[in-house]
């Protein structure tokens, strides 16, 4: 299928869609050893875009095989070697990132301005960075010989296909690790161009193995006793389960699991930026972002102040055709996940929180979700609690810093949260006590490969980015 897009004029992008797509083992495209496949649909249209193999554990085992015979040859190279690997996926992610981020919309449903400035510019630094690792492990505190963990199975989530699978190549590659990485079922196109990618880049076979499927995929990849380490992004529950099947296996994991982060706006704060980062949190990606601000805490001497202003940006955000250079939310992901969202939104109604949207016509087919705030919401409301990964917003209000502290903390996850306020020492007092991964101060979902990034609790363990984000796949 090749398409240009004339709603992405500025891209004039053309992207090439195969009406199938097998899987990517030792350096060769194959069909799924079963001869089973699933389509990816556009979720702005619920048209299908590909039919992509199916792997079972026949190709799970293929593809660690050729993982593990790739190994010696790989991880022998010097560093400096594979760093000329990597910097040069980097910049073929830059040279085809109209292209990139184009396919990523359509699979994935985000707006082209995401993808386009935030997915593949990240995606792209992330390569660029740990590239720039590979011959300095020596230096990086894990001793004078860090090796390599070994074969790495990694398995990502839709919501930034192309982006989770730079954090989990880049710093496996740099290493020496090969890998096995299985994308989501519902994003596969960007990895399997990845793929592609990987061919240009002269990359030797074996070291990046591509097999796409579901979940039952992923559960092949972790139960694979030759994979050493497994790197999961998913949900909570089945990063348990992942955990409960690696106990006792000697075999390493690191998961990143979801969030309810909470955006924290003081009174002394400036309250039009606290509007915008307080949307860009929740709104960013069509709210499906595991460190998502889904929490709004509002100081209450100026709660009525803010939501005001609030529901007035949100009235002014289009939700749309995800290839409109100025759609700010695109299509909800899937079917499935859009059925989660309406759930929980509901769950919220039920428990006598309070509903608002703006007015805004929705396209008739495809996925999609008006942006949404919920006020008179309590601590114990299912909408304060669950993770709903998707574009609604449920505010609570504090009158103390320590209320707020206790608000925000009051959460089974552990990942974000944001802090608004002019006043320095109160940020740092706030940061000192919040229970998060990641916190950002007058400002949200700023992200950057030099920055370590995870959570506590049930949002997961390990670090991605940054140094931390080598100690996964290194033995010291
Ligand atoms: O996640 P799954 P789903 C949260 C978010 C969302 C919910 C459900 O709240 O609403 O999870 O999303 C693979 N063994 N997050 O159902 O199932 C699966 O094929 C091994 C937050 O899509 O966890 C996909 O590749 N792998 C999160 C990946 O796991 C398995 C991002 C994620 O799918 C598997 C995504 C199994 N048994 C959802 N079952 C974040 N942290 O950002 C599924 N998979």
């Amino acid at each position: 299928m090749l398409l240009e897009y004339a709603a992405a004029p500025e891209s004039r992008a053309i992207v090439d869609i195969a009406p199938s797509y097998g899987l990517f083992i030792g350096g060769q495209w194959r069909p799924a050893a079963a001869g089973a496949a699933f389509k990816t649909v556009n979720p702005a249209s619920e048209e299908v875009l590909s039919e992509v193999a199916q792997g079972g554990p026949a190709d799970v085992d293929a593809a660690v095989a050729a993982a593990r015979a790739a190994l010696p040859a790989w991880s022998g190279l010097p560093g400096a070697e594979r760093a000329k690997y990597l910097f040069r996926l980097a910049r073929l992610l830059q040279e085809h990132a109209r292209e990139l981020a184009v396919l990523e919309s359509l699979d994935n449903g985000k707006p082209i301005r995401e993808s386009r400035d935030v997915d593949l510019p990240l995606a792209a630094a992330h390569f660029f960075y740990y590239a720039g690792w590979a011959d300095k492990l020596a230096y990086a505190g894990f001793g004078p010989s860090p090796r390599p963990v070994g074969v790495a199975g990694q398995i990502i989530p839709w919501n930034f296909p192309l982006l989770m699978l730079a954090w989990k190549i880049a710093p496996a590659l740099a290493c020496g690790n090969t890998v096995v990485l299985k994308p989501a079922e519902t994003t596969p196109l960007t990895a399997l161009r990845f793929a592609e990618i990987c061919q240009e880049a002269g990359l030797p076979a074996g070291v990046v193995n591509i097999v796409t499927g579901d979940g039952s995929t992923g559960a092949a990849l972790v139960a694979h006793a030759g994979v050493d380490k497994v790197a999961f992004t998913g949900s909570t529950q089945v990063g348990r389960e992942i955990a409960r099947q690696l106990a006792g296996t000697g075999r390493r994991l690191t998961l990143e699991l979801g969030g309810k982060g909470a955006n924290i706006v003081f009174e002394d704060a400036a309250l039009d930026q606290a509007v915008e980062g307080v949307v860009n949190g929740i709104f960013f990606n069509q709210g499906h972002v595991c460190c998502a601000g889904s929490r709004l805490l509002v100081q209450e001497s100026v709660a009525d102040e803010l939501l005001a202003a609030l529901r007035e940006r949100m009235a002014t955000l289009r939700v749309g055709d995800p290839l409109d250079k100025n759609t700010d939310i695109g299509a909800i992901n899937s079917a499935a996940q859009l059925a989660r969202i309406e759930e929980l939104a509901g769950a919220g109604e039920a428990e006598g929180a309070q509903r608002w949207a703006p007015e805004c016509e929705l396209p008739g087919r495809g996925y999609w979700f008006a942006p949404t705030v919920f006020t008179n919401v309590s601590g114990s409301h299912r909408i304060a609690r669950e993770e709903i990964f998707g574009p609604v917003l449920s505010v609570l209000t504090f009158r103390t810093p320590q209320e707020a502290v206790v608000k925000a903390n009051n959460t089974p996850y552990g990942l974000s949260a944001g802090i608004w306020t002019e006043k320095g020492s109160r940020m740092l007092w706030m940061a000192q006590r919040l229970r998060a991964g990641v916190i950002w101060s007058n400002t949200f979902n700023k992200f950057d490969p030099t920055s370590p990034f995870g959570g506590y609790q049930e949002s997961g363990f390990g670090r991605e980015g940054g140094r931390h984000g080598l100690e996964p796949y290194l033995d010291v």
